[in-house]
């Protein structure tokens, strides 16, 4: 019997291409060859589909960030989920036969958003992870607490400012955002990886939050800060018909004092420290785990999710966010949940793969 082949999908014309190559670096490392036939496949910053070259580089060298390195063939994309057609230097085209799941390691705008995953849905090709739906949701701040909101779920208080708002009623949009109180975190709707986020403690560095936010997404929000220890889950969609599974709640940490978890705090591990399982009371663990798997649901979340919380000293709960596509090198906080729970890397690659052929290609 000839093994699945499994497609790995990285880089991205965005941002965040080099935690994508990161990321993609830990996944090719840890699937099993002896199981799987892996296909390495780049996007490049300017947006073409390579076959990613023999010497690609993953790991961030000298301080310099990897990107996809488009030595390697020009990829034709599929159009009928038979078939990925590589075109050799551009050359002579050479069929590289089907795919039977994508993997897709990506962040931000046409990556965890839904984009690329409706591309595969309508190319009938199997995938990894979350489906349309969930990952569109996920990838909007705005949206994610609506949907959470109405599963009876505990978000913060926020405010959505949108491009218009801001341009002809500013006035009002800052009133109705310091009903809030300060402290104020602004977010943009719509980034991965912290980007364009700030704190604002009065009126001109409000202003300044939302136009910093703007440069990433014309869509906003304020959210009033929660003063609280973060604690995180990851949810893992089980095999057949067992609910999704919430892994143990682990406290992350930020060292060197930065105000938050920012964009160099991911990019640099060693920045921010988790303790698996939380030092929490167990009822509280209990209910955090709940309510992961809840949200995970909401959503329609498939494959793997991180949930995180604020826990407060008064002991309350409240869901900060879900994020379809978490970190997930080795060393990021979900694999890290889940290694601390009984499932390695190597079989939590695996699991999120069986669990991708298991989907049905389209039709749902
Ligand atoms: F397995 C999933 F759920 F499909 C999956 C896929 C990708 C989980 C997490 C990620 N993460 C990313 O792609 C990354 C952009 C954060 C790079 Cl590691």
């Amino acid at each position: 019997m000839s093994k699945p082949r499994v497609a790995v999908v990285f880089g991205g014309r965005n941002s965040e291409h080099a935690v994508s190559l990161m990321g993609a670096g830990s996944v090719l490392e840890a699937i099993d060859r002896s199981k799987y036939e892996v296909i390495p496949i780049g996007i490049a910053q300017d947006g073409r589909w390579v076959l990613a070259a023999t010497d690609q580089r993953f790991a961030i060298e000298g301080g310099e960030l990897p990107v996809v390195d488009t030595s390697g063939a020009a990829l034709a994309l599929p159009t009928d989920g038979s078939s990925l057609v590589a075109y050799d230097q551009g050359s002579i085209p050479v069929e590289l036969g089907s795919v039977d799941v994508v993997f897709p390691v990506m962040h931000g705008p046409f990556a965890e958003d839904g984009t690329i995953q409706g591309l595969l849905e309508m190319a009938g090709v199997r995938y990894v992870g979350s489906g349309v739906l969930a990952s569109a949701v996920g990838m909007d701040k705005a949206h994610m607490k609506t949907v959470l909101a109405a599963a009876g779920l505990p978000t913060g208080a926020y405010v959505v400012v949108r491009d218009r708002d801001w341009r002809l009623n500013r006035e009002c949009v800052l009133k109705e955002a310091e009903q809030l109180g300060y402290p104020l975190f602004v977010k943009p709707a719509r980034a991965g990886s912290s980007q364009g986020i700030s704190k604002a403690h009065d009126r001109a560095s409000l202003e300044e939050a939302v136009e910093a936010a703007r440069v990433h997404d014309p869509k906003v929000l304020i959210e009033a800060a929660i003063a609280g220890r973060e604690i995180e889950c990851a949810v893992l969609q089980s095999p057949g018909d067992e609910p999704a599974a919430a892994s143990l709640p682990g406290e992350v940490r930020v060292e060197g004092g930065q105000e938050f978890f920012d964009f160099e705090a991911k990019y640099y591990p060693d920045q921010m420290s988790l303790t698996v399982p939380a030092d929490i009371p167990q009822e509280t663990g209990e209910e955090l785990r709940r309510m992961a798997v809840r949200a995970f649901e909401a959503l329609d979340c498939e494959g793997l999710a991180r949930v995180d919380f604020f826990y407060t000293p008064e002991g309350q709960l409240v869901l900060n966010e879900i994020n379809t596509m978490p970190g997930f090198t080795s060393l990021s906080v979900a694999p890290q949940l889940w290694a601390a729970s009984g499932v390695s890397y190597p079989e939590l690659v695996d699991r999120l793969i069986q669990l991708g052929l298991a989907r049905s290609p389209g039709l749902r």
